[in-house]
């Protein structure tokens, strides 16, 4: 088995890589057509983040579950953060959600009518009161907010009511907070998206201060989108506060990530790494945001992060060095190849030899299906409803 060169030179920073799960993975997920549901499914919050749990278990990759509300609605959030603790991980970012609510149809943050958007901001203000019970750090802002006919409203006053809207959320955030604001170019808006670009997003965040940065979600940029550049130039601006991992092959596919392009996720990679993202005090933090609508969710989630340390690994070992010299002269051909040789380098068998040596399963999926866990689950979580979007 060869071992890349310098592999023992990016185990330290691989060691530092964490990667927080959406306990909606867990649920059940579907499509407009169809939710199937599946054996096994938690049918609380307290059994998601159980199932997130073993995720870490299996992988040492996942130390925090993302809650969105009011999915993972529960009593007492102090409680349930214990009960996170037990079983070896915290609490991470907590998702806001306005895109369930009938007083929401022709918008939250962004809706004319000034009741409507006290409701919205009230809803962000719960959201922070359950961060201060979880200890969680990042409150997180996706709107569903847009128009579907061109005239249907105007552009203008709607982001001036987000702006005032999200000035409203940020001040009540204390001093160790942060807010994240995701774009997405459409969906379930189909004309315009009140947040719809990273521009936007850095626009609406730059008006709020230093805690205020953008979510960059994988699978919300139209097709043909350079993603990466967009990663470099928030990384540059500083305003690059955390990542939605997914993959598509059309829209908003939310599949695995790396699963319908591993390049583009080593691409993203790679420009994470080259702009400090995996460094001691990056503020960048790394999710997962996927729906398992036909595969098993554990397993699904444990091959997601798997891909993330995969491809972080392979852009960990661009010889750098090789690389700033043929970009100096610019060697097109030679500098290109720099990288394609890190992308082409198989570190599976260093990564399994790596995780037994922490203690990890060598090969984590194979381990999950030989434990029995699967079965385990279908059997004892029998009644109840299986969780899910609603
Ligand atoms: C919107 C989104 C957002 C979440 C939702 C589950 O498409 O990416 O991050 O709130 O998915
Ligand atoms: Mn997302």
């Amino acid at each position: 088995m060869t071992v890349p060169h310098r592999f023992d030179e990016i185990t330290e920073t691989l060691a530092r890589q964490s990667i927080e799960l959406p306990s909606w993975a867990f649920g059940n997920s579907g499509t407009r057509f169809k939710v199937f549901g599946t054996p096994g499914t938690p049918r609380d919050t307290h059994e998601k983040i159980a199932d997130a749990a073993k995720v870490h278990e299996m992988t040492g990759l996942a130390p925090s579950v993302a809650l969105h509300i009011p999915w993972d609605d529960v009593e007492d959030f102090t409680e349930l953060k214990a009960h996170a603790e037990n079983l070896g991980v915290e609490l991470g970012t907590i998702n806001a959600n306005t895109f369930q609510d009938e007083d929401y149809k022709f918008g939250s943050l962004t809706h004319s009518d000034p009741a409507i958007r006290r409701k919205a901001i009230d809803h962000h203000f719960r959201c922070i009161e359950i961060m201060h019970a979880t200890g969680s750090t990042d409150l997180k802002i996706w709107l569903a907010d847009g128009t579907n006919y061109p005239g249907q409203d105007s552009l203008r006053a709607r982001q001036d009511r987000l702006a005032a809207s999200l000035a409203e959320i940020y001040e009540r955030l204390d001093a160790h907070q942060r807010l994240v604001l995701e774009y997405k170019f459409f969906e379930p808006a189909f004309y315009h998206t009140d947040v719809p670009d990273w521009g936007t997003s850095y626009a609406q965040v730059s008006a709020l201060g230093d805690r205020a940065l953008t979510c960059l979600d994988t699978g919300h940029h139209a097709p043909g989108t350079n993603i990466e550049f967009i990663v470099m130039q928030l990384m540059r601006l500083g305003k690059l506060g955390s990542f939605d991992f997914n993959s598509r092959f059309y829209a908003d596919d939310d599949l695995i990530v790396g699963a319908a392009d591993p390049f583009q996720l080593f691409r993203i990679l790679y420009e994470v790494i080259a702009n400090g993202g995996l460094d001691e005090d990056s503020p960048v933090r790394f999710m997962l945001d996927q729906c398992h609508n036909i595969e098993e969710k554990i397993p699904g989630q444990i091959r997601s992060v798997l891909n993330v340390q995969e491809m972080t690994a392979r852009a960990l070992l661009v010889d750098r060095a090789a690389l700033d010299k043929a970009q100096a002269e610019h060697d097109v051909l030679g500098a290109n190849e720099v990288l394609m040789d890190a992308f082409q380098t198989d570190v599976r068998p260093a990564l399994a030899q790596w995780r037994a040596s922490r203690g990890l399963p060598e090969e984590p999926m194979r381990a999950y299906a030989e434990s029995g866990h699967q079965r385990h689950l279908a059997e004892q979580r029998v009644g109840g409803a299986q969780a899910g979007w609603g």
